[in-house]
């Protein structure tokens, strides 16, 4: 096993002491990638990991703005622009109270993986703020927006760095965003993905990250299993965008999803969960999910459980990290679920992770499952750049196929080093590789 590869976790570890959850998703990187290291001795001599493991630029700053009752609120914005080597900066931008750097950066370096597995042409990097869009009126969001891009919009452009939605942002603060790029900048470019179909946006945007799920975990289904979501009881955690539109399309695919959660709690409907009346009390209402009880007085809300033991074929944590943990774990593989898919970035532990792949269940890994996001946004930034804009059925289709390839190259990957079926590795491993071949290229930069 690469010594190098140890020293430099060891290094980052000393060097980055209050970053846990960046601290997590590299080692779970850099296990994978040992292999590829001491196949690549110039990688060692051309310090990649450690370049690799730096951001090229983390700008964080102020972001004032005045509530409701007129007193001034100040909360914490970043963006981190962690690699350039395939493209311009691409990925989301997240408001949440835990927001902090360490997760910014955990989630930067997940996205350079994943915007390499895509194979289109975009770096990796996330921002966002500590602020809580809970409860919060659409005026105070939009003066939070527009303060928080007064700031931004000198660090980004249509060539430079692209944010997107994340938790937390989805189409209205989006909107409010570009709004203000817009005023500030004098360019109607597509500085931002994820915006409405009247102004730039893509058609299918809004589904695909959970659609995009879906594709995957269908197709690893049937190459590994020969089976299908069809008669499939599926749990799925989380009830924002990504939650909603994995549903939708599992119960296209003719699968059942039982369960879906907020933060407060989850619940369980056996005949299957009417996306519609989830749609109106999250979408619309912006409410908490025990709502769902008042259209379904026979479905059922636990406000203390863990969703993770509701017996199920298929699993897709579609919250956020490091939700599905452990005793989460060993419930799902007592109960007989065949595949995990992971729709939230790092939504499992590493102790989680080693148990499904030692139960031989089969684990699709974010970097690679959540990816028909992060897709999608630069196919909405081909259509911006040329001007002309594609069917719904047309970005579908193109999501389809991307998904279908990185289940394939991250399988194929995986085989390839003799560790079958560990797609986490495959994923790691097929990400790196295009990354390091760029950076190698592009000289000491
Ligand atoms: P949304 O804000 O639309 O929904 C987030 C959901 O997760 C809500 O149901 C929320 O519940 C729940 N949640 C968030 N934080 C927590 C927490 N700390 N504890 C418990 N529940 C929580 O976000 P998205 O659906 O867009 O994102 C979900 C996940 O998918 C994230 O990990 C994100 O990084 C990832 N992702 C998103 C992509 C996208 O295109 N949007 C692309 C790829 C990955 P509550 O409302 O109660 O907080
Ligand atoms: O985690 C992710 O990939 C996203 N939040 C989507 C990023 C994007 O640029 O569409």
């Amino acid at each position: 096993m690469s010594k190098y590869v140890d020293s430099i976790l060891e290094k980052l570890k000393l060097q980055n002491p209050n970053e846990p959850e960046f601290i997590q998703a590299a080692t779970e990187i850099l296990s994978s990638l040992k292999i590829v290291f001491d196949k690549n001795p110039e990688y060692e001599k051309a310090s990649l990991l450690e370049r690799f493991l730096e951001p090229e630029r983390v700008i964080m700053f102020r972001i004032p703005w005045v509530d409701d009752n007129g007193k001034p609120q100040v909360n914490k914005g970043y963006r981190v622009q962690f690699n350039s080597a395939l493209g311009g900066y691409k990925g989301g931008l997240r408001l949440h109270p835990s927001v902090n750097l360490s997760i910014l950066k955990f989630l930067g370096l997940e996205q350079i993986l994943k915007n390499s597995l895509t194979g289109l042409p975009i770096g990796g990097g996330k921002g966002g703020s500590n602020f809580d869009p809970k409860g919060k009126s659409d005026n105070e969001i939009m003066r939070f927006c527009q303060s928080m891009m007064t700031e931004l919009y000198r660090h980004i452009g249509a060539d430079t760095d692209v944010p997107a939605g994340d938790i937390g942002v989805g189409a209205r603060e989006i909107g409010f965003m570009f709004g203000q790029y817009k005023r500030i900048a004098n360019e109607h470019v597509a500085v931002l993905t994820g915006r409405g179909l009247s102004y730039g946006g893509s058609l299918a945007r809004k589904q695909a990250t959970g659609f995009g799920l879906v594709y995957l975990v269908e197709e690893m289904l049937k190459t590994k299993l020969n089976t299908s979501f069809k008669g499939k009881n599926v749990v799925v955690s989380g009830s924002g965008n990504v939650a909603i539109y994995a549903s939708e399309k599992v119960h296209e695919l003719g699968g059942n999803v039982v369960a879906l959660s907020d933060s407060s709690g989850y619940i369980y409907d056996e005949k299957g969960i009417n996306l519609e009346h989830i749609k109106q009390i999250k979408e619309v209402d912006r409410k908490r999910i025990n709502e769902y009880l008042k259209y379904v007085p026979t479905a059922k809300f636990f406000e203390n459980g863990c969703i993770w033991t509701v017996k199920c074929d298929v699993a897709l944590p579609c919250a956020t990290q490091n939700e599905l943990l452990i005793d989460g774990a060993k419930a799902l593989i007592a109960n007989g679920v065949i595949a995990v898919g992971e729709g939230a970035n790092m939504p499992t532990t590493l102790e989680a992770t080693d148990e499904f792949l030692a139960a031989k269940v089969l684990f699709a890994p974010g970097k690679a499952a959540n990816a028909g996001g992060v897709a999608t946004s630069a196919l909405e930034m081909a259509q911006s750049s040329q001007r002309l804009f594609w069917s719904f059925e047309e970005v579908d289709a193109k999501l389809k196929t991307i998904m279908e390839n990185i289940f394939h190259n991250i399988d194929d990957t995986s085989t390839k080093f003799g560790l079958e079926n560990n797609f986490v590795a495959g994923a790691n491993i097929f990400g790196f590789e295009k990354v390091a071949e760029a950076m190698l290229a592009q000289g000491v930069v």
